[in-house]
């Protein structure tokens, strides 16, 4: 796992309990690189004082007791003169200070500033004169690695043959696969990148399940996917780099690690399973009702979450037995999603996490069921029983319409979290051209007007106003019987 994502860095406490749910499934790589700690990139020249100090000192032992590679990156690349000596002397003192905290594994990170003509070039000679430094000061070889400034593609580019050319061979590259949350990668990406970068190591930042920048309005909580089975032939490492919720973020991990303890066998909608059961315990209904409602991000679309497909089903099916089935189900799911707020502790710090979405969740949830109710008032079940179609009462339909619109209202106008699929979300899908240059692949950046809830408040509205529209028409109150769920109160 790499903590590099940016907004606030996790607590101590969450790491080391990440270190040690992680460490049991088999995840034994851990490097700390919170774009936010003002240390690591904005201030990076500055010592840590001595209480941060020792708690990286403190992670680093958890880590080497769980059997986990613990890994410091620094990021200097926002201001640092590359040949200036005073800038070395100072990455020096600042890496030197994990050395003597026994830290084994350094990183050095120019991700995300501006490229410019000879920058590959400086960075190489600064990664190799530091190797050098590093060994003179410790007396003993200390692993270096570098996530370049160019990390996403699959092409050679100018900045990655100079890179290719003079970086010291035996410094691991990262790379976060054809783009920066990558949907899919393959052996053949990570084949094709590595030539780019001249065969050195390679290790993979998945940005997956992180959500930070433009993507703090979701959560990941969907199975790691996506990742072919040849891709740990070819990468020497896979750090995942996770959301701002550290206990969240476990649902995901833990699928990942079984990715990676089995990438052939890997299942990632039992892995998901799993996930969700050891994480729950008495919370597990609770939390898969959120999870199935939040399990779209980079690696899934919207159309894929479980009630999109059900919304699918119920606007597209004539047969009255699956309509039925489809909005029972639908129901059920909503049902769920609108209680997964309750059968939390109070203390539950992964409560304190999602309280956000799960706030929001009820809200959907609402708009859902209300969506249900108004589409049950409106449809006229065929004959089942040879009898005419039923015509509904059209006051008791207006009735549910407008709390529709009121519990529609309610979800669309609340912060925007994102529960149920998007109404708006942004990705940051930069890609490379053929060029090697690089790009935002808009149509990957942009998620619009994907709401389950949206497409359930459509329909039903629609519905109602095709019935409401018929001239002359006799009407009378659904025969209970004939409602798919009978026991659906107006509330
Ligand atoms: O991915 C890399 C190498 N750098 C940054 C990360 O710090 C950030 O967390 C992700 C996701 O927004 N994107 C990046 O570009």
């Amino acid at each position: 796992m790499i903590e590099g994502f940016y907004g606030p860095p996790w607590a101590h406490d969450a790491r080391l309990e990440v270190v040690d749910f992680l460490a049991a499934r088999g995840m034994n790589a851990y490097v700390y690189a919170p774009k936010s700690d003002p240390r690591h990139r904005d201030r990076w020249r500055e010592p840590y004082p001595a209480h941060e100090l020792a708690q990286l000192a403190d992670l680093a032992t958890r880590c080497h007791d769980a059997g986990t590679c613990f890994g410091f990156a620094v990021s200097p690349g926002l201001d640092i003169d590359y040949g200036d000596p005073a800038d070395r002397a100072a990455l020096l003192d600042k890496l030197g200070a994990m050395v003597d905290a026994g830290v084994t594994w350094l990183v050095l990170a120019v991700d995300d500033i501006p490229n410019r003509p000879g920058l590959a070039a400086e960075q190489a000679e600064l990664t190799a004169w530091l190797v050098g430094a590093l060994g003179d000061r410790t007396g003993s070889s200390i692993r270096c690695s570098l996530v370049p400034t160019e990390y996403v593609g699959t092409r050679p580019s100018p900045y990655l043959s100079t890179l290719a050319a003079e970086l010291p061979s035996d410094v691991d590259v990262f790379w976060t696969g054809p783009t920066v949350c990558s949907p899919t990668i393959t052996g053949r990406d990570a084949r094709a990148w590595r030539d780019a970068i001249g065969g050195r190591p390679l290790l993979l930042w998945d940005n997956y399940p992180v959500n930070d920048a433009v993507m703090e309005r979701e959560l990941h909580l969907g199975a790691y996917r996506g990742r072919d089975a040849s891709l740990s032939d070819v990468v020497d490492g896979v750090l995942c780099n996770p959301m701002l919720q550290p206990r969240a973020s476990l649902v995901a991990l833990a699928t990942a690690a079984e990715y990676l303890g089995d990438p052939g066998g890997y299942e990632p909608d039992a892995a998901w399973e799993r996930a969700i059961a050891a994480l729950g315990g008495p919370r597990a209904r609770s939390l898969r009702a959120l999870a199935r409602a939040c399990c779209d991000g980079p690696l899934a679309d919207p159309e894929t979450l479980p009630t999109a497909r059900l919304a699918e089903a119920l606007a597209e099916t004539v047969d009255t037995r699956a309509w039925v089935d489809a909005a029972t189900s639908l129901r059920e799911e909503l049902s769920d999603l609108r209680d997964a707020a309750r059968g939390w502790p109070d203390d539950d710090p992964m409560r304190a996490e999602l309280k956000p979405w799960l706030e929001q969740a009820a809200r959907e949830a609402d708009a859902g069921l209300a969506a249900l109710r108004l589409v049950q008032q409106t449809h006229s079940i065929g004959p089942a029983d040879g009898g005419a179609p039923i015509e509904p009462d059209p006051e008791s339909a207006m009735i549910h319409a407008f709390a529709l619109l009121f519990a529609w209202s309610a979800a669309r106008d609340a912060p925007p979290r994102v529960v149920l699929g998007p109404r708006f979300a942004m990705h940051p899908a930069v890609v490379q051209r053929a060029d090697g240059r690089p790009a935002l692949d808009v149509d990957l950046a942009v998620r619009e007007n994907r709401s389950v809830v949206d497409r359930l408040a459509r329909l039903a509205l629609a519905r109602y106003r095709e019935v409401t529209s018929r001239p002359d028409r006799s009407s009378a109150p659904v025969p209970a019987e004939r409602l798919p769920f009978p026991d659906q109160r107006l509330s």
